[in-house]
């Protein structure tokens, strides 16, 4: 029970296949006591039939991380109920659907606006508000893409976003150190969740990995879910500010 004793909240819960909900639940098996949030009353009962299997005490609160007074509400909630936190994961993004097609120089104001709102100054907006109930240090936890350092085409303005995700958690890990709260991404290789669904090429973009990779393989959520433990317990209470691909070996490759 590498977690126990310790509390977090999760957001971005979506469905079963989330991410967020294979690094909830490792953090759950570990001891970990945990409150979720869900963006918009479409998501509300997939998340509550879900986080419902540890517990009918688990929060369940709604969350849009555009929205301070949301926000506000979710850590004013949780403090309440746990008194104090010590894990955090940020497992959200959106871009418009149509920057995600075509050429990245078409991107709108209003699409790169978005895409970097909701998936990558969220992070600072939540780790602030986290910070004052992290009063025995904590760790936060942000996913992360390999288009933010290289170009994956169509990836397009969230790849910018998740390089501005990367950038913020270093800026983070600096300021939230010396109350020792660590911040890190993990950088998963593409896996076929709701966030993946309906992108032109997804099922040939697992194939390439699983031909490239040096594993020869695509990352299963569970190995997300291991990740997310080490990151919150003490094996890694001297790493902050990295990010750690989680990728079967891929991002080492030059060709
Ligand atoms: O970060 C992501 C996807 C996040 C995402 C997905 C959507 C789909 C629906 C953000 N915004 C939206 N907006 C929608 O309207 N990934 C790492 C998965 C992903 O998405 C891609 C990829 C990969 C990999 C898009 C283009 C190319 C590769």
């Amino acid at each position: 029970m590498m977690l126990a004793g310790k509390t977090g909240i999760v957001f971005g819960v979506a469905n079963k296949r989330s991410i967020a909900w294979a690094i909830a639940q490792a953090w759950a098996r570990e001891g970990a006591r945990l409150a979720f949030t869900y963006q918009g009353e479409r998501l509300k009962d997939n998340v509550a039939e879900l986080a419902g299997t540890f517990g009918s005490d688990t929060p369940i609160l709604p969350c849009d991380v555009t929205r301070d007074e949301d926000i506000a509400a979710v850590f004013q909630a949780v403090g309440e109920k746990f008194g104090k936190l010590n894990l955090l994961l940020h497992s959200v993004a959106f871009a418009p659907r149509e920057a995600l097609e075509g050429e990245f120089v078409a991107t709108s104001r209003e699409a790169f606006r978005v895409a970097h709102d909701v998936s990558a100054y969220s992070l600072v907006a939540l780790a602030r508000a986290a910070a004052p109930l992290m009063t025995d240090g904590g760790s936060i936890v942000a996913m992360s893409y390999y288009g933010a350092e290289k170009v994956v085409p169509r990836y397009n303005v969230m790849g910018v976003a998740k390089a501005a995700l990367e950038a913020s958690a270093r800026y983070l890990a600096y300021d939230l150190g010396p109350k020792k709260i660590r911040v890190n991404c993990i950088s998963a290789g593409p896996v076929n969740t709701l966030a993946a669904r309906g992108i032109a090429g997804f099922t040939e973009m697992l194939k390439h990995y699983e031909a490239h990779a040096p594993l020869r393989r695509n990352v299963l959520p569970d190995e997300l879910g291991a990740t997310g433990v080490f990151l919150a317990g003490d094996g890694a209470a001297a790493i902050t500010g990295q990010t750690l691909y989680v990728d079967c070996g891929y991002q080492i490759m030059g060709m």
